[in-house]
């Protein structure tokens, strides 16, 4: 185990009621975090969109288009949506969401035995954000984060062994978002004029497609007018499926202004990656997000991230959809070279910020 880590949890259950500077967002970021709960009562102006994918595949032409037409829309509109009658049974999310939520009741402590060891390259398990860069800059979160698909490249060994069923309803909610993921990038691909099979074919198909959760658990806050549970970010995947335990906090940056997601019961929010905004050409959109926490509950969200593997495949728009009109729009490179570019460019603009004396800190 690598040295100790800061958890949220513990922080939150001292009950200080100010927070480490750390956590203190730049101003620059701060002017529109508001009360959440007020926030997702708020009616007027854009609301994410719902898409009932009952009829993506129906039988009457006239039906299946019409939905497939409102998938495609929300996806080169917003990027984001909560689908419904997605054919996950209601029974199966709330196994999987007591399931995580029953593990993070454990005690910090026995949470620990489950530590991630990033400087040892060990990526799954418990963690939190450690400080990077310059301005030690941390998010109001804790996590638990684990490879679900496919299950021989699973390792088991690092998994909540509390419950007991973990494991078992884990498996069983990744082999069904895997085929909702493949519905989906079907229908992605023809609404692009492509063959079905494409997308899922340039994110590395059956074999290589990896599906990734983060079980993300932000404390109460004493200050959340002041922090971030997770900082504003596209997802690099190719899509992103997200449950959450009915507590508000989602955000997404839609025509120049932050719209509070609302909880819709039974819906699976889902993400267009940056994966998919590439190989599309910019059609479809991998829409800026971030998380709000509160002072009245814990929330819990479940990221399940498709991702392409890392080094072998390279990403870049399809060739069909490249044009004299339509230039490529992004430079072909590989998922790890994606997320290093991701990084360099945050570093970069931070430091712009430091050496023209506006300190990211205050
Ligand atoms: O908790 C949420 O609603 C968002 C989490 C998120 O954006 C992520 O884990 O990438
Ligand atoms: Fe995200």
């Amino acid at each position: 185990m690598g040295t100790m880590v800061q958890r949220v949890e513990s922080l939150s259950l001292s009950g200080v009621s100010s927070i480490p500077k750390e956590y203190v967002r730049p101003k620059e970021e701060l002017t529109n975090i508001g009360n959440v709960f007020e926030e997702e009562k708020k009616e007027e102006g854009p609301q994410v969109p719902t898409i009932d994918i009952k009829e993506i595949n129906s039988s009457d032409e006239i039906v299946r288009k019409k939905c497939r037409l409102k998938l495609r829309k929300a996806a080169e509109e917003w990027g984001v949506m909560n689908l419904v009658n997605h054919g996950i049974s209601d029974e199966l999310l709330e196994r999987l969401k007591k399931a995580g939520a029953t593990f993070f009741e454990l005690p910090v402590e026995e949470k620990e035995k489950y530590a991630n060891d990033q400087s040892a390259g060990k990526i799954q398990g418990y963690g939190s954000k450690l400080a990077n860069n310059a301005s030690g800059q941390l998010e109001w979160e804790d996590y638990f984060f684990h490879l679900i698909f496919p299950e021989d490249k699973c390792d088991l060994s690092v998994w909540p062994k509390t419950p007991a069923d973990y494991t078992e309803v884990t498996l069983e909610y990744a082999k069904e978002l895997r085929t909702l993921a493949s519905k989906i990038m079907e229908v992605l691909s023809l609404e692009l004029g492509l063959e079905g099979g494409r997308l899922e074919q340039e994110v590395g198909g059956k074999e290589e497609l990896l599906l990734q959760m983060k079980i993300n658990y932000y404390p109460i806050c004493p200050q959340p007018e002041l922090a971030l549970g997770v900082e504003a970010h596209t997802d690099i995947s190719s899509l992103t499926f997200l449950l959450h335990n009915m507590v508000p906090g989602l955000q997404l940056f839609y025509e120049g202004k932050w719209i509070t997601a609302k909880c819709v019961p039974g819906s699976i929010l889902m993400h267009i990656g940056d994966t998919i905004e590439i190989l599309s050409n910019g059609k479809y959109k991998s829409i800026l997000h971030r998380g709000l926490v509160n002072k009245e509950k814990v929330r819990i969200s479940w990221a399940v991230f498709c991702e392409p593997p890392k080094e072998k495949i390279i990403l870049k728009p399809l060739p069909e959809l490249v044009t004299e009109t339509e230039p490529a729009r992004f430079p072909p490179r590989t998922f790890a070279q994606h997320i290093h570019h991701k990084l360099f460019r945050k570093d970069e603009e931070k430091k712009d910020k430091v050496e023209n004396g506006d300190d990211p800190k205050k």
